[in-house]
């Protein structure tokens, strides 16, 4: 039978191995949906556990289930953890008429600011973003607009609607990192720079080009904000499937991107190196820096950097760590050209935990 109503289903504990699964069905229906597989004492509000079993027709066996029924609308039930009987007991609810909701989903849904930020709270990688979310816990956006209301000017309030606008991009971000992709030709010295950014040597650094095949990922902070930093394989033509393969995954984390730091040898000539891409959040590293200075300063510089144009354009050297904090503070204000100063309103509109 079908319901087709409100009622949901959400998976409590995630998905993967454990001793126990346990699952909400919320809604109007709840009790009807699960009193059509329940085997048991009869199903009605109640402050103690009912312990029975769940008829999983598709596969003619019964499973285990305690359950908790706090009130008419709610059925929180425990079974066995094993992703099979728990996936069994949620698609036999589904095709009965539940609708499958994630947790955060559920639990944020119709909250306030301070609600939301309080659910978002354990999230928060960092102690800025711990922050940050303590100022909306604490009422800034209620506070904000208040202020907004009083005003009369209106450029100044549009200026503040804007300010509002702007930090509410960062909102999903304070428990979501940002992904900043070191991309670019082979042997420019990405899984160089990937490791002095990181200060240890996560990534495999060789003289020969082609070295790095899939992507390796690894978060850290930067301005007290979250980031992943991703190496990725070098764009050359190859006859090698292996390393073709990693090229393609270099171009998927490139479009899953925030910003890309397209990493150049200065030490190959212009002519030589791949073209760049026609993207908005691309950021050009020149790096090898130490080499050209030992050579001769301007000459062979000039000529890489000659046909490339645009203000966003830094030079490094992996090896010497020349540049690195001008890098790194060029990566953050892209990311976050005005970060939010201590109690401003950031609203949570867009917001996701993984
Ligand atoms: N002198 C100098 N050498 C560097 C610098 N950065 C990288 N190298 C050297 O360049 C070579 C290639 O460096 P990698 O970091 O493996 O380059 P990659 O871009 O990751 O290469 P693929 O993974 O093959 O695409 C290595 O021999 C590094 O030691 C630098 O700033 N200065
Ligand atoms: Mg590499």
């Amino acid at each position: 039978m079908s319901f087709n109503t409100l009622t949901k289903i959400i998976r409590l504990t995630p998905p993967g191995h454990g001793a126990v699964a346990s699952t909400l069905l919320h809604g109007p229906h709840a009790l009807t949906i699960f009193a059509q597989h329940w085997i048991g004492r009869e199903l009605a509000v109640t402050d103690q556990p009912l312990f029975g079993r769940f008829r999983l027709e598709t596969i003619g066996q019964n499973e285990e289930i305690v359950a908790h029924i706090p009130n008419q609308n709610e059925i929180e039930f425990h079974s066995h953890g094993g992703e099979m009987i728990a996936q069994a007991i949620e698609s036999t609810l589904i095709q009965d008429g539940a609708g499958p909701v994630s947790w955060q989903e559920f639990f944020c849904a119709g909250k306030t600011q301070p609600q939301l930020a309080l659910q978002l709270l354990p999230f928060a990688a960092t102690e800025r973003t711990t922050q940050i979310l303590l100022d909306q816990y604490n009422g800034a956006l209620d506070r904000e607009l208040a202020e907004i209301e009083k005003l009369t000017g209106k450029n100044t309030k549009r200026l503040r609607f804007n300010r509002l606008k702007e930090n509410a991009k960062l909102g999903k971000h304070l428990v979501q990192p940002f992904h900043v992709v070191l991309a670019g030709a082979s042997n420019a010295g990405k899984s160089s720079l990937f490791n002095a950014i990181l200060g240890f040597q996560r990534s495999i650094v060789n003289i020969l080009a082609g070295t790095t095949r899939d992507v390796v990922s690894c978060q850290t902070a930067l301005d007290g904000f979250p980031v992943i930093f991703y190496d990725t394989a070098g764009f050359r033509e190859t006859p090698h499937e292996l390393e073709q393969q990693g090229i393609e995954r270099s171009r998927l984390s490139i479009a899953n991107a925030d910003l890309i730091v397209w990493v150049i040898d200065l030490t190959v000539p212009q002519s030589e190196q791949p073209n760049i891409p026609v993207l908005e959040n691309i950021l050009i590293c020149f790096n090898k820096a130490d080499v050209i200075n030992s050579i001769n300063p301007t000459n062979q510089e000039k000529q890489t950097k000659s046909e490339i144009t645009g203000k966003n354009r830094i030079t490094v050297s992996a090896t010497t760590g020349q540049g690195l904090e001008i890098l790194l503070e060029h990566i953050i204000r892209r990311l976050i050209p005005n970060p939010p100063k201590p109690f401003e309103a950031v609203p949570l509109v867009e917001w996701e935990i993984r």
